[in-house]
């Protein structure tokens, strides 16, 4: 057996600056830290985080006033933020810039009170802030996650619409939705391409090249995370028997009968260390030592800006 791994893989730019917020945050303040919601959809670095004492919470009213509460790289909605200013918390913006782009874009919209549609997935945390940044009663903000909704929707104005998107979903189905939108409203505006990350374009550009070289793909990543699926479905999209999993403990050895080259790559909220472990498993059961590396890796940081802290009191 082969081993593959695909490039870029595993943490992302924003996955990166979101967990060194909280990292600060755990040095300079002397207080728990709170954060609202998974930081990022992994497992492995929600346990990590919880066994260095921080608290996780889905809603303000768990965390005491004037505490620390970073938000998760996936945004909040404004009524959250409004209800950490009223309990006079510290707040950590650790939202992706990417993810704030695109809070920008329908706040901008709300406030001109242009009906704006989303495409997302329901319940998911960014769609839920992204959603949220939509406070005119005037206007609307629309989801929708399939074709079937573009056939569905009906809109007040015709003639202004704009849409977004979330950021981590597949290219090739948004494609398709945004060009029904658009045969449906032909005026409507939005971002040049859609709002999908270059994390998530990327990391799903080289498991397409992956599927074409391997018989088997092994996707490092949490069951609740977006980007990760993505990855997993656009394997199984290719044809190549693919799985998506948190770490080596949940591989079975059955799966490898007949498998001569196997792809390994992990989403954007996945740790490397959890890759080497799952190589270190397949070397011990065969596995050819030799790894051969395709594509390339990203070079993208995000700073933390001072205005990443909010602090609703002096
Ligand atoms: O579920 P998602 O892919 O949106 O989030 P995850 O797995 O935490 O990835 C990193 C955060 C992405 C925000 O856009
Ligand atoms: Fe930002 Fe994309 Fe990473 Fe999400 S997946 S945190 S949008 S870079």
């Amino acid at each position: 057996m082969n081993i593959i791994l695909a490039n870029p893989r595993g943490f992302c730019a924003g996955v990166k600056r979101a967990i060194s917020i909280v990292e600060s945050a755990l040095k300079i303040y002397k207080q728990t830290i709170y954060i609202k919601h998974e930081l990022v959809h992994n497992k492995y670095v929600v346990n990590k985080l919880s066994l260095k004492g921080v608290i996780f919470v889905e809603k303000i009213s768990q965390i005491p006033d004037f505490s620390v509460v970073v938000f998760s790289a996936h945004g909040v909605s404004k009524q959250v933020k409004k209800e950490a200013i009223k309990k006079k918390l510290i707040i950590l913006n650790a939202t992706c810039p990417l993810v704030t782009k695109v809070h920008m874009e329908v706040s901008k919209s709300s406030s001109k009170g242009i009906e704006t549609i989303l495409i997302g997935h329901k319940g998911h945390p960014e769609v839920e802030g992204t959603m949220g940044q939509y406070n005119n009663k005037n206007g609307q903000i629309y989801l929708i996650q399939s074709l079937k909704d573009v056939d569905n929707l009906s809109v007040k104005n015709i003639e202004k619409l704009n849409f977004v998107t979330q950021t981590t979903l597949s290219i090739l189905n948004t494609k398709k939705i945004i060009s029904a939108l658009k045969n449906k409203f032909p005026k409507i505006s939005g971002p040049y391409k859609e709002d999908i990350c270059y994390a998530t374009t990327n990391r799903q550009i080289a498991v397409s090249q992956l599927s074409k070289i391997t018989d088997m793909i092994l996707v490092v990543g949490s069951k609740n995370s977006s980007n990760s699926n993505r990855l997993a479905e656009l394997g199984k999209e290719t044809g190549t028997f693919t799985k998506l999993i948190d770490s080596f403990l949940d591989i079975k050895e059955e799966w490898f009968k007949n498998i001569n080259n196997i792809g390994i790559t992990a989403g954007a909220s996945a740790p490397e260390i959890l890759v080497k472990e799952v190589i270190q498993y397949l070397k011990k059961i065969g596995a050819n030592k030799k790894i051969r590396i395709i594509g390339k890796e990203e070079k993208k940081v995000f700073k933390i800006s001072k205005n990443t802290i909010y602090k609703a009191f002096n």
